[in-house]
């Protein structure tokens, strides 16, 4: 098979503005996209259900003449957990529990916690923790049934306190997923309306009769899905931008090409617009890597979405230095970094952007994928620059406490109300000066 994958070499000249130019290739003006997710959004906003079923019936091929036909409720989401082979239940119940040990001790670990503190005039600052209420999480469904994200999001909004927990996953023709819905049970998991896409975005943010609005939206999603995300936030919280799929592995001849490739390949799977980077020190490793690429791809099941990915959004790099290599991983900012080299973690202080790092050759990011114990739900298109991976932080609120004694007041009165008055704040000035008559 012969394809080409992009590469660059860090010698020649202008690498740094191709590499900007490379990376951010997907990010066009998709402006058709843009405007169809707009519409829906304003659809469902004004005419909730109606809007609703229309889309749904459109976009996932059915034929629905009720919107009750989306909803399964928590009671009939537990039956699903005794319908699935015995064998993968117990998959499940082994991830759901080394996904929740995590996140137990992420809370434990972490400090989480209301704090007070206080000065000998009696003052008190501090932090009151609260959790979100309700919240939505959007379950992609497409050519891959992701029961796994299900865990990943569910568990550590459970783990922090949520008690009001609502998915959406789309069953395009109609077609449920036993997996899905079992998972959902044995997560405990409220609702599931089986809808996606910009309309499961919107009736979450914005509620219709069937449909509960909810206080923030978490989960990955594809162009839709996310630009969706970023239209209704501030009427909603959401957790990040999450897809589609991203790798960078950087590597040497320390670790098996086949193991490589197949890295690669794994993350390409995901979708066509997933983005693969390899970064190396040796040109003839590169070379073999190629090779293997070209071999294998025959094989694999998905491989026309792979190819896409692989040409459209990949890159090889050859650095001639660690030094190099950091800096490039830190433009990229990628949702899942491996490091395979002989001293892996001795790079961890340089590197500042990454969803995830797996260190050696026995950590490939497949094991995050499913169970490794951190959530999958990781920010991609370079945003590691500035989110995080979901935690129990996303499903948590912090106040900040002030509690004043009276000396403590009169301490402060004098520059606050200075700087009051500097600002033309009248009102906040009198605030202080009306208090200050008094103690
Ligand atoms: N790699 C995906 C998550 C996933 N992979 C689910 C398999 N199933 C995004 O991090
Ligand atoms: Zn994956």
């Amino acid at each position: 098979m012969n394809f080409y994958i992009k590469t660059l070499n860090i010698k020649k000249k202008n690498f740094y503005k191709n590499l900007y130019l490379n990376i951010n290739n997907y990010k066009n003006n998709n402006k058709k996209e843009k405007k169809k997710v707009n519409k829906i959004i304003k659809e469902i906003k004004i005419n909730g259900d109606k809007s609703l079923l229309y889309y749904t019936n459109k976009f996932d091929y059915l034929n629905y003449n009720s919107i009750n036909k989306i909803k399964i409720k928590k009671k009939k989401l537990k039956k699903y957990i005794n319908l699935i082979p015995k064998k993968i239940k117990k998959i499940i119940l082994y991830f759901y529990k080394r996904i929740k040990k995590y996140y137990k001790l992420q809370k434990k670990k972490y400090l989480y916690k209301n704090y007070f503190i206080s000065n000998k005039r009696g003052d008190i600052l501090g932090q009151k923790v609260n959790c979100i209420k309700k919240i939505g999480v959007y379950i992609p469904g497409g050519t891959a049934k992701y029961f796994s994200s299900i865990l990943m999001n569910v568990i550590p909004a459970k783990i922090a306190g949520v008690k009001n927990i609502t998915i959406t996953t789309p069953i395009p023709y109609g077609i449920k997923n036993n997996i899905i819905l079992a998972t959902a049970g044995i997560c405990g998991v409220n609702n599931v309306f089986t809808i996606g896409g910009a309309q499961a975005i919107a009736s979450l943010t914005y509620g219709t009769k069937i449909i509960k609005k909810v206080d923030k939206i978490v989960g990955p999603g594809n162009f839709y899905v996310n630009y969706a995300k970023k239209k209704v936030f501030g009427e909603v919280g959401i957790d990040m931008i999450a897809g589609p799929s991203e790798i960078l592995i950087l590597c040497d001849k320390y670790i098996k090409t086949d193991y490589i490739v197949m890295d690669l390949f794994s993350q390409a799977e995901h979708d066509k617009l997933s983005k693969c980077f390899l970064i190396s020190l040796n040109k003839k490793y590169i070379k073999n890597i190629i090779k293997k690429i070209k071999k294998k791809i025959k094989f694999m099941l998905r491989k026309k979405i792979i190819i896409n990915s692989l040409i459209k959004n990949s890159l090889i790099i050859k650095v001639n230095n660690l030094k190099e290599a950091c800096k490039i991983i830190n433009i990229i900012s990628p949702e899942h970094l491996e490091i395979c080299l002989k001293n892996s973690n001795k790079l961890l202080n340089n590197i500042y952007n990454s969803g995830a790092i797996f260190l050696g050759k026995f950590s490939p990011e497949v094991l995050g994928d499913y169970c490794a114990g951190p959530s999958h739900v990781l920010p991609t298109s370079g945003n590691s620059k500035f989110s995080s991976c979901l935690g129990i932080y996303d499903f948590l609120k912090f106040s900040s406490i002030i509690d004043f004694s009276k000396k403590g007041f009169k301490k402060l009165f004098k520059y606050t109300y200075k700087s009051a008055f500097k600002e033309g704040l009248q009102c906040h000035a009198l605030s202080l000066k009306y208090r200050n008559y008094n103690v």
